[in-house]
């Protein structure tokens, strides 16, 4: 038999990607892993008669003649086909891949499929659906959207391509319904993760970490959560922290940690192996035994391997800083700035800052016909500075706090260097693609939601 899988926790980009990979190989058959993303086992439920699947369980590995992967390769995220992926290295078995993960170094390979960066493996399937003149109804429609629109955060991540525009685009003239589409992809909170939300938010204490704001939260409940990983995520949105990991402590000394991160300069799974757990950069999780104040300060004690450092002003100012005098007219100021190819400047009085000046403002007073006054007159006297090692996100907010253009880098009461709007700009438009550091990929790589039982290697309990 030819046999379709997706990971564990499947989420609706592997559960959509599978629908098409049944149809891409007729006869082929849907093996559901144990757990699926709780929004996703709600859609599939009222589906099912519709997508028909069986549980991987239920299947006999020796059966298998090719297995057709979708959404994942990383063999540490294929524990629950390990059997049949033996099979594969010995030759018994085919294997087709079809992925869009970066290349984790751990990948199995396929001798078909497909593996290309997309927002979802879902366009990447569709593109190969149409292009086989298969038609969709409706309902297929919708579930596709609902891979795409889960994967790329309706779009926005940074991981979306316009690949991925033009299947949804043609989803909606299929039919796709955007109320179901919005009906499982902004799933209400159960009343206990309403409560487990309460708990988090009330429970979290702040730590700053090379700058970042990493929270950690110890929260006690009488039963594992499900949905305790869409929790973290909503309360680390919430509180604006670059990553939050919460420690829950469940009866008889069990404890499920799970992490996420919004800014890519944590690794959350990094963090988590220091509890025997593991994941991804962007979320994991760990199950074990034992006091969750000890788990926390383990927890807390490896954050500072765990979180890159951020992009220091050091590194966006423009360091050779010519400034200018007081007494210059503005005239000569205007010429001097012009001659230098400087959009502004730091005013400068026997070596100590006293103001701010831009090429914009002198050319106005200029204009006006005032040439002949002091820069003194025309300079922004309060002027705010950083230091070298402020952030991006610092020296943004600053600019942003004062609307100002420049700001001064000073150390030890000396100007190292000036940092502009236009420096800013250029590192967040800059040819990483990715600007700051928000990390909105929010890719199914977070399927590991820290459920208790989420797999053997993540509950040894150490
Ligand atoms: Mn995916």
């Amino acid at each position: 038999m030819e046999l379709v899988v997706g990971h564990e926790s499947l989420d609706f980009d592997a559960l959509a990607s599978s629908v098409i990979a049944a149809r891409l190989y007729p006869g082929a058959v849907i093996g559901l892993p144990r757990r699926l993303a709780r929004p996703v086992r709600a859609f599939y439920s009222l589906h099912k008669d519709r997508f028909t699947a069986r549980g991987l369980s239920t299947i006999d590995p020796a059966a298998v003649a090719r297995l057709i992967l979708v959404d994942v390769r990383d063999r540490r995220r294929l524990r629950h086909v390990a059997p049949i992926l033996a099979r594969v290295d010995a030759g018994e078995a085919e294997l087709h891949v079809y992925d869009h993960h970066p290349p984790s170094g751990h990948d199995v390979e396929g001798s078909g499929g497909a593996v290309e960066p997309r927002g979802a493996v879902t366009s990447l399937m569709l593109e190969r659906l149409r292009a086989a003149g298969a038609a969709v109804d409706p309902l297929e429609a919708t579930l596709y959207a609902l891979g795409i629109y889960a994967d790329t955060a309706s779009l926005t991540s940074a991981s979306t391509t316009s690949a991925d525009v033009a299947q949804v685009a043609w989803l909606l003239e299929a039919g796709a319904s955007l109320s179901m589409v919005n009906r499982y992809l902004t799933a209400p909170f159960s009343d206990a993760q309403r409560e487990a939300l309460a708990a988090v938010l009330a429970h979290t204490r702040t730590h700053a970490v090379h700058g970042a704001r990493v929270g950690v939260a110890v929260i006690v409940m009488d039963r594992p959560l499900d949905g305790l990983a869409e929790v973290t995520s909503e309360a680390c949105q919430l509180d604006a922290h670059d990553a939050l990991f919460v420690v829950c402590a469940l009866p008889k000394g069990r404890l499920v940690v799970v992490g996420r991160a919004r800014s890519r300069r944590v690794d959350v799974g990094r963090a988590l192996r220091s509890l025997g757990g593991g994941g991804h950069r962007g979320a994991g999780s760990a199950t074990r035994r034992g006091p969750a104040e000890e788990a926390r300060d383990t927890l807390v004690a490896s954050l500072a391997g765990a979180v890159a450092p951020a992009r220091r002003v050091a590194e966006l100012m423009s360091p050779s800083v010519r400034a200018l005098s007081p007494e210059l007219t503005l005239a000569q100021a205007g010429a001097t700035l012009a001659a230098w190819g400087h959009a502004g400047a730091p005013v400068l009085r026997d070596g100590a800052l006293v103001g701010v000046v831009s090429a914009r403002d002198i050319q106005r007073a200029v204009d006006a016909g005032r040439d002949h006054l002091p820069v003194a007159s025309h300079m922004s006297g309060v002027v705010r500075t950083v230091g070298p090692d402020a952030s991006l996100e610092d020296a943004l907010a600053a600019m942003v706090d004062g609307d100002i253009g420049r700001l001064p880098v000073m150390e030890t009461g000396v100007v190292r260097g000036i940092v502009s709007r236009a420096d800013l700009l250029r590192a967040l438009y800059g040819p990483d693609g990715r600007g700051d550091d928000r990390d909105d990929d929010r890719d199914d790589d977070r399927d590991d939601d820290g459920d208790p039982d989420v797999s053997p290697a993540s509950s040894s309990g150490r």
